[in-house]
């Protein structure tokens, strides 16, 4: 592709399947990889071998199936360590995916350590799922829910947050690059003045992990999680990150089989980590896949693919900004690719239908935000986002298939 120097966005694309087919007798246009990314065929044979070849339990038989099912699926633990940048594998727990990882710190940090009157802080851009567990929590704790606000650009009000920050605060949570929006906070700051008050800060990177370098250390958060379904790899399986000595600190989650380490009917005592908080038989087939999905991240290059999709969002954001009423939410500098808009006089789910009779696939509605909808004064929004195989002439289908739909819609 000339437009997009040595980048070989085909090659890429052949090692995804699902690319190749149709939809309502067009080309498929996949645009909703924040929702969900398209997975390469490396992530799908990794679940049809371990299927077909080693399936056993890990961590508890003694065979030959057992043995190469718990390597491999420990090998996924190292990787995701390196993808984080942690200093152990002690520190990475594997779940079902952000939300349960962030229930599992609202409930088992939480839980311990919050006290009436205590503050969680968290910002107007957060995920249903990085608000409703601290409700929950805060209700059963009498704990108090602070927001950080938000300008009409969605850029987070710091001063705001600097004047929360006290001795009540004892939790922050922040979500690294908003979902509906694709703006990037300015997580190294939040979380520096937080422990200026020695606050706990989890960081949702259920959106960053994808797009950004992570190196949890030098961030400096406590905990980190995200999604392996949005790192190409499966659903069902996602990650969190916990600081060694605040795992350590936290009881289970989950009681079960393999986070034991003695039980008898008077007591239990709990085993190492970070198999205390992977009670029962773990996802193991995707844990293996998502070893996949980042392979194929790091074969690439996460920087390599960042440079290509800022190339696309660029081109895409102009491109929009040319068609008559629309109006992109959150259209500041510092973002990933991801393109929110709004069409005066348009609701987000006609068009949604429109663009997929002609082979699109976009999110339209709140996007799991409805507070961050409701701080812009809007339904919802249209979203396009874009991964390391979407291209420069799918941009120019959707920007026709808009101009095509508006038309008939107003
Ligand atoms: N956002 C989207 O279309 P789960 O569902 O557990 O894999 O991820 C939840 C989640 C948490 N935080 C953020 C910032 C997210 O973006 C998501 C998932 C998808 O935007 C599906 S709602």
């Amino acid at each position: 592709m000339e437009t997009e120097g040595t980048y070989d966005v085909q090659a890429i694309r052949a090692q995804f399947p699902i690319l190749s087919r149709k939809v309502k007798g067009k080309d498929l246009v996949y645009l909703d990889n924040a929702a969900t990314a398209q997975k390469p065929v490396a992530v799908i044979d990794a679940l049809v071998h371990y299927y077909s070849h080693y399936n056993a339990n890990i961590h508890r038989g003694l065979h030959t199936l057992a043995d190469e099912a718990t390597a491999t699926y420990e090998a996924s633990r190292a990787a995701v360590m390196h993808f984080v940048g942690a200093s152990s594998t002690d520190e990475i727990i594997f779940t079902k995916g952000t939300t349960e990882s962030i229930n599992l710190v609202a409930n088992a940090w939480g839980k311990s350590f919050l006290q009436e009157g205590d503050e969680i802080i968290i910002t107007s851009l957060e995920h249903h799922a990085n608000i409703v567990p601290w409700q929950m929590v805060a209700a059963e704790k009498k704990a108090i829910l602070r927001v950080i606000p938000i300008d009409d650009n969605g850029i987070l009000d710091m001063e705001a947050f600097k004047s929360m920050l006290g001795p009540k605060t004892k939790f922050v949570s922040v979500v690294h690059v908003s979902n509906a929006l694709g703006i990037i906070n300015p997580v190294e700051e939040i979380i520096r003045l937080a422990h200026e008050y020695n606050a706990v800060v989890l960081v949702d990177g259920a959106q960053s992990s994808v797009h950004l370098d992570i190196d949890v250390q030098t961030l400096g958060c406590d905990f980190y999680v995200f999604s392996g379904h949005k790192i190409y790899g499966p659903t069902g399986v996602g990650v969190l990150y916990g600081r060694r000595d605040l795992l350590e600190s936290m009881p289970p989650y989950q009681g079960g089989g393999e986070m034991i380490k003695e039980v008898r009917f008077e007591h239990t005592t709990y085993n190492e980590l970070p198999f205390k908080f992977e009670a029962g038989t773990p996802n193991i087939a995707d844990v293996i896949a998502l070893k996949a999905g980042i392979d194929f991240i790091n074969t690439i290059g996460k920087a390599v693919i960042r440079k290509h999709e800022e190339t696309l969002l660029e081109y895409a954001t102009a491109k929009l900004k040319n068609i008559k009423g629309l109006r992109i939410i959150g259209d500041v500098k510092n973002k990933v690719s991801v393109i929110s808009f709004v069409v005066d006089g348009v609701h987000p789910q006609d068009l949604a239908i429109l663009l997929d009779n002609q082979g699109i696939a976009v999110r339209t509605g709140h996007h799991c935000t409805q507070p961050l909808m409701h701080r812009l004064g809007i339904v919802g929004t249209t979203r396009a986002s874009f991964a390391a195989y979407n291209t420069i002439e799918e941009i120019d289908v959707l920007v026709e298939a808009l101009n095509k739909s508006l038309k008939m819609l107003l």
